[in-house]
């Protein structure tokens, strides 16, 4: 049957418009909902980005405080993971502002790359300083891999020390600039993998559900949500967070694997309660 599957939802990311959407989550209050919501529907993880009430992206510690707080005041056990990648053009400085109390997973950046038109920057001083901070705030990393290359970026950090387990793999598939998705890309980067790590695979836009049957076939776990992709299926925009939560819910229970609960997500990763 296999480890059971952790569905991570990322609600809003950076680059998502509510032109494109009308679902996409702005304010605190609504990325809150959004987020409680995904974790209804059978979402371990929620993956968080902070948005200004106009929708640009904010790394401000005051929003994604009141975020976490929205969270966990309407009781829910939602593994938190916030995003030290911000926006496209962010300072690194900037971007740590996520990193509030009560986040217990953070993503790391494991290199640049062209994202879309723009350069998403991630040197590796940037990486290894980032990776300091997630270390000295006892949070899990969450290493996000765009490109094969990056897994040697990933080996250096454990070579020099700046990275030891326990630590999370994000396969991210079908950026433009980055590695698409596909079976034959996805089983070359599991098998190039420094070492053995826990992975979920997040396919961007029309990649997003076929890698979620893919990873869920070869032992990987699964993320989805509006931060990839807006569709429910082809021109037909999803109703919101929780319904793409829900579609990948149905693919593990067809898969055989069971659902992660946030609990069981935490014991997989190895995350430290977040009460103590
Ligand atoms: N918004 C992208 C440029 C992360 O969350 O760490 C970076 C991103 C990755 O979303
Ligand atoms: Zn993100």
């Amino acid at each position: 049957m296999g480890e059971k599957a952790i569905v991570t939802c990322a609600v809003v990311g950076a680059e998502v418009t509510r032109a494109q959407s009308p679902a996409v989550p702005y304010t605190p209050e609504e990325i809150a909902r959004a987020s409680l919501d995904a974790w209804r529907a059978g979402a371990a993880v929620v993956h968080l980005h902070a948005r200004h009430p106009d929708g640009r992206p904010s790394q401000s510690a005051a929003h994604f405080r009141e975020i976490v707080d929205r969270i966990r005041s309407a009781g829910s056990d939602l593994v938190i993971q916030c995003s030290t990648g911000g926006a496209v053009g962010m300072s690194v400085d900037e971007r740590l502002g996520s990193l509030v109390d009560g986040a217990e997973m953070a993503t790391l950046n494991m290199g640049t790359l062209n994202f879309g038109d723009e350069v998403f920057v991630n040197s590796r001083p940037d990486i290894v300083r980032i990776a300091g901070r997630i270390r000295e705030r006892g949070l899990l990393p969450e290493c996000e891999v765009y490109d094969a290359g990056m897994l040697e970026t990933l080996r250096w950090l454990l070579d020099r020390g700046h990275l030891a387990q326990p630590y999370h793999v994000q396969f991210v598939l079908g950026v433009p600039g980055g590695m698409s998705g596909g079976e034959r890309n996805l089983r070359f980067l599991v098998e190039s993998m420094p070492e053995p790590a826990h992975w979920t695979v997040a396919g961007i836009g029309r990649h997003e559900m076929p890698m979620v049957e893919l990873s869920l076939r070869l032992g990987g776990h699964v993320r989805v949500g509006l931060e990839d992709n807006l569709y429910a299926s082809k021109g037909v925009l999803a109703r919101d967070n929780a319904e793409l939560v829900e579609a990948a819910v149905q693919k593990v229970q067809a898969s055989g694997r069971a659902l992660a609960t946030p609990a069981e997500a935490r014991r997989i990763l190895e995350i430290p309660s977040h009460d103590g």
